[in-house]
């Protein structure tokens, strides 16, 4: 038997040694597997697990209440009895005296692959049967899109789930038009696992067919076509201008524009009245006027696909950018077409560009979450800190809960949300937080209760992809280490604490529910699956791979017989909902609203760079930040940030050098590598690297420095608008100074100060 698993960036076998994986091995299928698989080797008994159950001091001895968490505070650990009774006391006295909107188990993170396990939907389902939970909405990853899309397009799916695949883009595209870039680097992720890599090597596969690629993105990762280095956070801005021409020269669709949007007229408009053309837009954008017009004529010379990637919705009125760049497809007339039109994900995740779809295997049917109250997942400080305050969100204001209790499992707060400081804050006020983690992360550091929670090595599941050629067998590859649990288990252990046992688990085993779900998928299914024992013992099934129109081409075809879901049934191009909810921040027309945070901004007086805190290469966001892969990406042993030559001579900063990136939020510190991909005026520095405070190094207001590069001390906690709410960690202005002197070490992959309890076993 093939002993095999699958992660987020890979399926593989291992060689298991003892008790760990000493090699980890590709998935044959795969034509270009993820150096990233690497960072899975040893990471079980890495000395940063959590081994027990474990209770912050303060919390075993004072009991629940507001406290300083996170500030190094020694943690006793406990056996599992204590640690369960613990928990399952606090979840009833909370949901007695405060109700159950005072729990928050919106539990908003990535976790690992595994249609079972899946960390979050664990929790939300233990607090679902108990009553209700306040929950949370969207992701960090595309909330402006998921938001606004629906209002636009009517089916976000569509969007989503039909990418043009690069072998479309390979046979009918002239051009690729792509805002955000193209970045392999985020090419090897696809949620919930990825069997074959088909989406890398496209672009090179289309420009060898003879595709042109124009990137256009302040940072450059390689890749085929022209660099267009833009101002960060200008994107509208040369999209304005492309469709001023696009008008003014004749060559808008006029013919597609009448029969499949609503609204053109309003848009050519705003954009002619506003003077916002090729001249005006190379201000801002820092682009050539003579070029943008020149674009825009080759744009609509032949097909040509404008693909905007996610990172660029994740910034203040990302949801204009979205927008606009749907409003630029359409009056290239292209949308519906192979190869044309709008598409998203190129560049930001593995499926878009791999030409499939989803394999339609669910997970556990999630119970009803009888509480109404809900945060959009970026509002995670907003919650906590302003209990009774209201929020706007989707054209509804709704109030933010009390919480008292914070459950959280599958994600890492300290990394993924923005302004730590702030962040630091919110935690200290809930009575309780509980954190399942595998790793000492920042966030487990920050809990009362860590309870120890097993890899997906230590556990069977079954790999479903969000979209992915196979089905894999996650077979068990090693014991758990210490005496770690599944979190399924864990709320299991809970349940039956709080008398609802038979309903959370369903009186099934986990292989059972395994079983279950694939009997389930594979009944009726043609051609006919092989019995679930077959497929186990196989260890994957490859799925058919049907070649699948392109998005919007049914509506394209007839737009009267299958309109879409907007009020028109047209494509928005101006939305009388968004305008109806009357927000300042997002007005019914796509608009150029300048970003709080540019190199236009007075703010760059103080601080002069542009930050792009994006996907890291070396691991997916903070998982495994310890392992090999991500450590061989560091220096000094902290996160790399990229910086132009001549940014670094003016700062005395050589290659190699510790540097101290700061802003009025905080400070951080990072390893200089200069490099001509980024251009003039632009940093980079990738996020995930885990939140290390140090006392011992200050910044100007007195907070402590993270000394291992976590660029989100230095983003804001500001939303999207007040549409989506969703995360703008994308981008701040920043100084950087070269640190002279000896830094403090780098203390984030310890554990922190342990000690036995008496019932430790
Ligand atoms: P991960 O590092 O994947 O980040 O944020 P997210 O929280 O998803 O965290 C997953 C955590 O779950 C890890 O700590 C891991 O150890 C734990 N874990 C994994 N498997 C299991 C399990 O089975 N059980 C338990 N209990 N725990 C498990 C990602 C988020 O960050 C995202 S999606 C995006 S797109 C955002 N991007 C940006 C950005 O572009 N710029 C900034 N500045 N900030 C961002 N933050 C966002």
């Amino acid at each position: 038997m093939t002993r095999g698993s699958t992660s987020h960036w890979g399926a593989f076998t291992a060689e298991v040694s003892g008790d760990d994986l000493v090699a980890v091995l590709p998935h044959p299928a795969d034509p270009a597997p993820s150096p990233l698989l690497d960072n899975l080797r040893g990471a079980s008994r890495h000395p940063a697990r959590v081994l027990r159950p474990a209770v912050r001091r303060g919390w075993l001895e004072h009991g629940p209440g507001p406290a300083d968490r996170g500030a190094g505070e020694e943690f006793v650990e406990v056996g599992w009895d204590t640690a369960l009774r613990l928990v399952a006391d606090e979840i009833t006295r909370v949901r007695e005296r405060h109700g159950h909107p005072a729990v928050f188990a919106g539990s908003y993170g990535w976790a690992s692959a595994g249609v079972f396990h899946r960390a979050p939907d664990r929790v939300h389902r233990l607090h679902a049967l108990l009553g209700g939970f306040t929950g949370s909405r969207d992701s960090y990853s595309t909330a402006a899109s998921r938001v606004v899309f629906p209002h636009l397009v009517g089916d976000v799916g569509e969007l989503f789930g039909r990418a043009a695949s690069w072998d479309d883009v390979a046979e009918h595209t002239d051009l690729v038009v792509a805002f955000g870039g193209l970045p392999d680097k985020n090419l090897h992720v696809i949620n919930g696992g990825v069997t074959g890599h088909l989406a890398r090597g496209g672009p090179e596969r289309a420009v060898a067919a003879g595709t042109g690629i124009v990137s256009i993105s302040p940072v450059h990762d390689g890749g085929p076509g022209t660099w267009w280095p833009i101002v960060p956070g200008t994107d509208v801005a040369l999209i304005r201008a492309l469709i001023h021409t696009l008008f003014t020269e004749g060559l808008a669709d006029t013919a597609f524009l009448q029969r499949c949007t609503d609204g053109a007229d309003r848009l050519r408009a705003d954009i002619l009245d506003r003077g916002h053309d090729a001249g005006w837009a190379a201000g801002p954008t820092g682009l050539a006027a003579d070029d943008i017009r020149a674009l825009a004529r080759r744009m609509a010379a032949g097909r040509t696909l404008v693909t905007v990637t996610w990172s660029l919705q994740r910034v203040p009125h990302g949801e204009h950018t979205m927008w606009s760049a749907l409003a630029l497809a359409a009056v290239l007339g292209q949308i519906g077409l192979p190869g044309g039109g709008l598409g998203h994900g190129h560049g930001s995740m593995g499926n878009a560009g791999s030409g499939l779809g989803p394999s339609g295997f669910g997970g556990v049917p999630a119970p009803v979450n009888p509480v109404a109250d809900f945060i959009p997942c970026a509002r995670i400080a907003d919650l906590l800190l302003g209990p009774g305050t209201t929020f706007d969100y989707d054209g509804g204001r709704h109030t933010y809960p009390d919480v008292r209790l914070v459950h959280w499992a599958g994600g890492n707060p300290f990394h993924h949300h923005q302004d730590l400081h702030r962040l630091r804050r919110a935690f200290g006020r809930p009575d309780t937080v509980v954190v399942h983690e595998q790793f000492w992360t920042p966030t487990a550091r920050h809990a009362d209760i860590v309870l120890p929670a097993t890899l997906t090595t230590e556990r069977e599941d079954i790999g479903a992809g969000r979209s992915d050629s196979h089905l894999v067998a996650m077979h068990r590859l090693q014991a758990p280490a210490g005496q770690a649990r599944d979190d399924h288990e864990i709320c299991a252990g809970l349940a039956g604490l709080l008398g609802i046992g038979e309903a959370y688990t369903g009186g099934r085993t986990p292989r059972e529910w395994l079983r279950h779900l694939y009997d389930g998928w594979a009944t009726g299914r043609e051609p006919r699956p092989p019995s679930f024992d077959d497929f186990w013992e196989a260890g994957d099934l490859a799925l058919p791979r049907p070649r699948r129109p392109p998005a919007f081409a049914r509506f394209r075809g007839d737009p009267q017989a299958h309109p879409l879901r907007t009020p028109s049934g047209r494509i928005q191009l101006v939305s009388p909902t968004i305008a109806a909810a009357g927000l300042a921040d997002c007005p019914g027309v796509p608009s150029w609203l300048e970003p709080p945070e540019w190199l236009g901004a007075p703010a760059a007086a103080r601080f002069p760079l542009h930050l792009i805190a994006d996907q890291p290469a070396g691991r997916l966001h903070s998982q495994l930040d310890f392992g090999p892969a991500s450590v061989a990406g560091k220096v000094a042993g902290r996160e790399a940030l990229r910086i132009h030559p001549d940014d670094a001579a003016a700062r005395g900063v050589s290659d190699g050098d510790v540097l101290l990136v700061h802003n009025d939020r905080g400070a951080c510190l990072a390893g200089a590598r200069l490099s001509g991909a980024v251009r003039r005026g632009v940093v980079q520095l990738p996020t995930g690297a885990w939140f290390d405070p140090a006392e011992e190094l200050r910044d100007d207001a007195g907070r402590p420095v993270c000394v291992h590069g976590n660029p989100n001390v230095l983003t804001a906690d500001r939303p999207t608008s007040g549409l989506a709410q969703g995360c703008t960690g994308q981008h701040a202005l920043v100084e950087v100074t070269r640190f002279d002197g000896e830094p403090p070490p780098v203390r984030a992959f310890r554990p922190p100060p342990l000690v036995a309890g008496t019932d430790h076993r």
